[in-house]
């Protein structure tokens, strides 16, 4: 049995991932973490029809003979395969773009730096002349998108820029995108970001300008990356750094 599964807090390039694999690997079985984003959870709770997904408890792993890991290099990110890290004869595929410094040791892989994993499973896709119907353009953008922050970042590559286009072309509804790619802030991230703007401060260090910002936090707030985004752009700093504390943390 093949399976094919992503990082914990599943991501819509990670889920993009997953989807573009099971059509690289017709016989595999998609299995999603038990956490998935809150932008991901409402993504899939409209198109569910579309997708089918197996949870890490419902995989019997001994008969897992292949495990494709997307977008995740390391065994703790992944949810419920940890058990199969030494399985004599397991073959492990790795589509990821972290670098090469994960502990999943793989029996092929394609790993390559370029702003999203999707950009190097749509190469994948491409060589072997698969067409992509709209709403896999439209998820397949949605991850490019995410990860690359509409090809802003710097860690965006020529390739990423190429693989967008094949998905407009593919026709990838940018509608779907905007509703679910950086969705409005909920209202626990909206006191929190009010609360660290009251408790900044910029500082010159060797002629950057930094932001440490310290905050307790009240239970769990998701997209904390997003958050300290925002804050990097509204203080206009090089680089902000976030320390939240737990209240847990307090005890
Ligand atoms: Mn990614």
């Amino acid at each position: 049995m093949e399976i094919v599964t992503t990082h914990k807090g599943t991501d819509f390039d990670a889920l993009a991932c997953v989807v573009a694999a099971t059509l690289l690997f017709p016989n595999a079985i998609a299995c999603l973490p038990k956490t998935l984003n809150h932008n991901v959870r409402s993504f899939l709770s409209l198109h569910k029809d579309h997708f089918t997904f197996l949870r890490p408890t419902d995989v019997n792993l001994h008969r897992v003979t292949r495990l494709i890991v997307v977008d995740a290099n390391t065994w703790h990110r992944l949810d419920g395969f940890e058990a199969l890290k030494d399985k004599k004869g397991l073959e492990i595929y790795l589509y990821d773009h972290h670098g090469n410094n994960g502990d999943i040791k793989s029996t092929w892989q394609c790993q390559q730096t370029v702003g999203a994993a999707i950009t190097l499973m749509l190469q994948a896709l491409k060589a072997q002349g698969k067409t992509i119907s709209s709403i896999h353009a439209s998820l397949f953008l949605a991850g490019l998108y995410e990860d690359t922050g509409n090809l802003t970042f710097s860690s965006t590559t020529a390739e990423d820029a190429h693989a967008a286009a094949d998905l407009l072309e593919a026709g990838a509804d940018l509608k779907i995108l905007s509703a679910f790619v950086n969705p409005a802030y909920g209202r626990k991230q909206r006191d929190l970001l009010f609360t660290m703007l009251q408790k900044t401060e910029r500082s010159n260090l060797n002629g950057s300008w930094v932001s440490i910002i310290q905050v307790r936090i009240d239970g769990f707030v998701e997209n904390l990356a997003v958050l300290m985004q925002t804050i990097c752009q509204v203080l206009n700093v090089d680089a902000a750094f976030g320390i939240f504390q737990y209240p847990a943390a307090d005890a």
